[in-house]
């Protein structure tokens, strides 16, 4: 008899679901009374197995039909990039955030061009100034423009390699953008060395520019230093990643800080914070830094008061999605799966310094094409529902 109640009562909910006409706004539960039968909002009063007991105990903040930070994720190949049927010699991955001025969305990212494919870090003996060790060595920072977010138009490169010595000159990566007071920065590693030497080493540079279209002129200079010989970022500062708050540039950025042989390869990572008042610094790291302790190319965006981060690939709290209230102390607020990679999303309010951040609900990120021997990756356009204002119930995974 239970069992049917519960199909009666699940069949009633889908049809109320099925019913809905096409173009009608769909509110998404943010508590379970959808669906009671799944989740008892309480604890039961009975004896519980250890996994039912975590549910109530470890995760009570974290179901999915619980928060608004919760969401799956939807992939669209983009339309207008050429690959060189994917023989290694074009690269494009790690995007910016995507900012829409002068009626068009704008992306930057790594762009590489190369003659041959990478040898790869564990060869990086055998690169030289033509042949990349890495995916990311010997790039540039190019740009593209779309009306639609699906359709792009490479504009070509808009941060070229400085010469030698200046911080960048072998190659210029994993870039950024900040709009502030009304003038971009576009904030990049600079590698000094082909990447795989000695690890992926390098710190972080900048350049400016009055228009988003450029000319960008380099500042010549790291405004984000490695930190002092014993510390986490001594070796590695990447994915720089401005928002503003507080009327300050909040940068949030990657140390790839675990040498350890034996954790070889090291899947230690965590982010940092450091926060300046003027884009070109001088920006001083957060005492109680890391402040994420796990992901890879993590990426923030206002969120309510305070900040949210998409964190995955390395550490300990890969794949969820975390909050912090002050944007400092984050915490997981849930846990989902097929996370964008190296994602730049579309952040209208990154620079507004609001204090009522709506969210995202798409953007660009890269897939890795390994075909076992990792040579390319290319852009991709995710789509989610982590927003305040836009509900897409199938992202929140309720409907299949
Ligand atoms: C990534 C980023 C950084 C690393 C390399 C290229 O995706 O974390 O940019 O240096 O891999």
């Amino acid at each position: 008899i239970l069992l049917i109640a519960i199909c009666v009562v699940l069949c009633s909910c889908k049809g109320e679901v099925q019913e809905e006409k096409p173009g009608q706004e769909t509110e998404v539960q943010t508590n379970n009374e959808e669906f009671p039968f799944l989740v008892p909002a309480e604890k039961p009063e009975r004896p519980l197995s250890a996994a039912v007991k975590r549910n109530y105990e470890a995760y009570e903040n974290l179901r999915p039909e619980q928060t608004e930070l919760y969401s799956q994720f939807r992939y669209t190949k983009l339309k207008g990039f050429d690959y060189n049927e994917g023989d290694g010699t074009i690269t494009r991955r790690d995007p910016s955030k995507v900012i829409y001025e002068n009626g068009k969305y704008y992306v930057w990212y790594t762009g590489r061009k190369s003659p041959v494919k990478p040898v790869g870090m564990s060869r990086a003996k055998e690169a030289t100034d033509v042949i990349p060790s890495s995916d990311w060595d010997l790039a540039d920072i190019w740009y593209a423009t779309s009306e639609d977010g699906f359709t792009w138009e490479e504009q070509g490169i808009a941060v070229p390699r400085p010469p030698k010595p200046q911080p960048g000159w072998r190659s210029v990566t994993t870039t950024d953008i900040l709009k502030f007071k009304g003038k971009y920065y576009l904030y990049f590693q600079a590698f000094m060395e082909a990447s795989g030497l000695r690890g992926d080493f390098c710190p972080v540079s900048v350049a400016y520019a009055d228009s988003p279209d450029g000319p960008w002129t380099h500042t010549g200079k790291v405004v984000l230093p490695n930190g002092p010989e014993g510390s986490w970022d001594q070796y590695s500062i990447h994915d720089p990643y401005p928002l503003v708050h507080d009327g300050k540039i909040y940068l949030y950025y990657k140390g790839d800080f675990d040498k350890r042989p034996e954790l070889k390869p090291s899947k230690i990572r965590m982010q940092g914070l450091a926060i300046a008042e003027d884009p070109l610094g001088p920006f001083e790291k957060h005492p109680l830094n890391p402040v994420i302790n796990s992901g890879h190319e993590t990426t923030l965006f206002p969120f309510k008061e305070g900040v949210a981060a998409i964190v995955q690939r390395d550490g300990q709290e890969h794949n969820t999605i975390q909050y912090a209230k002050d944007w400092v102390n984050f915490e997981i607020a849930s846990i989902t799966e097929l996370l964008p990679l190296a994602a730049g999303p579309y952040v209208p309010d990154a620079f507004t310094d609001t204090k009522d951040g709506r969210g995202i609900t798409w953007g660009i990120s890269h897939f890795i094409n390994a075909g076992g021997n990792w040579n390319h990756t290319v852009l991709t356009r995710f789509d989610c529902d982590l927003s305040q204002d836009v509900h897409d119930p199938e992202m929140k995974g309720h409907y299949y």
